[in-house]
């Protein structure tokens, strides 16, 4: 990485609690000790030596007082999967944006967004798309995502802060069914993408892939590679794991159509046809 960062300086990291939380906390606690770990809930598992502050995203007085004197942030909190509007909102739409709107108050330089491969969910698993597409969100929470990319380009461009958002497909030890071979990453392949955001000098904002390196990859994720990502995970060496498990999920004449699987057929009322770009 050609910029050192000053490990000293403050870097939050929402949610904390949650899947992705966990599955990377060890990695990054050697990355970057001191890392400010926060989220609505303690971490079951927080580790003697981990700093620990609960926030609400929905509450701005608890947002600005996490983020004050931070220089960066890794924002992963919200809600993860698909909710009620009520909920999408307050998690994802309020609490990006205190996130953000805090950061900029505060002078954060960088930050790294958790956004999802569902902001792009109704492209059909036959075509490739790159960073640049129109977004074809699956659900409220890939509109949410959307939303939190939007918000990025915004303080990016207006503010000159360091943005990187992250299409993330899905963070596990392993692709989870046949769908997952084509968008899995491992927790070693995604921390690597964190550092590239928290790190890299070139990053103004930046949309990258948040896949490791796989043969059935729906993704031009060529941007991650040029800022020099080198992805270890590969999921081919699990596709017989991931085609044991499919066979015990079934068909989904909607869901097996798009890139966003269950979260394209939830609620679909369309033809699939007249569904995703013509
Ligand atoms: C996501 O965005 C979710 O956070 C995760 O729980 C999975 O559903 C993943 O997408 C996926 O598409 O597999």
């Amino acid at each position: 990485m050609a910029e050192v960062l000053d490990k000293a300086r403050r870097i939050v990291f929402t949610g904390a609690a949650g899947g992705i939380g966990t599955m990377t906390r060890p990695l990054l606690a050697r990355l970057y000790p001191g890392l400010v770990l926060s989220d609505r809930v303690r971490p079951a598992d927080l580790q003697p030596g981990e700093t620990f502050v609960p926030a609400d995203l929905t509450q701005p007085d608890e947002v600005a007082a996490l983020l004050k004197g931070a220089h960066s942030v890794l924002h992963f909190g919200g809600h993860s999967v698909e909710g009620t509007w009520d909920q999408i909102l307050n998690a994802n739409i309020i609490g990006c944006y205190n996130i953000f709107e805090a950061a900029r108050v505060a002078g954060v330089k960088r930050v790294v967004f958790a956004s999802s491969n569902h902001a792009v969910g109704y492209y059909p698993r036959s075509s490739r798309i790159g960073p640049n597409v129109t977004v074809r969100p699956d659900s409220r929470y890939g509109v949410s995502k959307a939303f939190g990319e939007a918000l990025g380009a915004m303080y990016s461009d207006k503010h000159g802060m360091s943005v990187t958002c992250l299409r993330i497909g899905n963070v596990g030890p392993i692709p989870l069914d046949v769908r997952r071979l084509s968008i899995w990453i491992s927790p070693e392949d995604i921390v690597q993408l964190f550092q590239i955001g928290l790190e890299h000098p070139d990053i103004r904002f930046e949309i990258l892939y948040g896949e490791s390196n796989n043969e059935a990859s729906w993704w031009d994720n060529s941007r991650a590679y040029q800022l020099g990502y080198k992805p270890t995970g590969r999921a081919e060496d699990h596709r017989a794991h991931a085609e044991a498990e499919q066979q015990k999920i079934g068909p989904d004449p909607v869901g097996d159509l798009f890139q966003g699987g269950t979260f394209t057929s939830a609620e679909f009322t369309n033809d699939v046809d007249k569904a995703g770009p013509q």
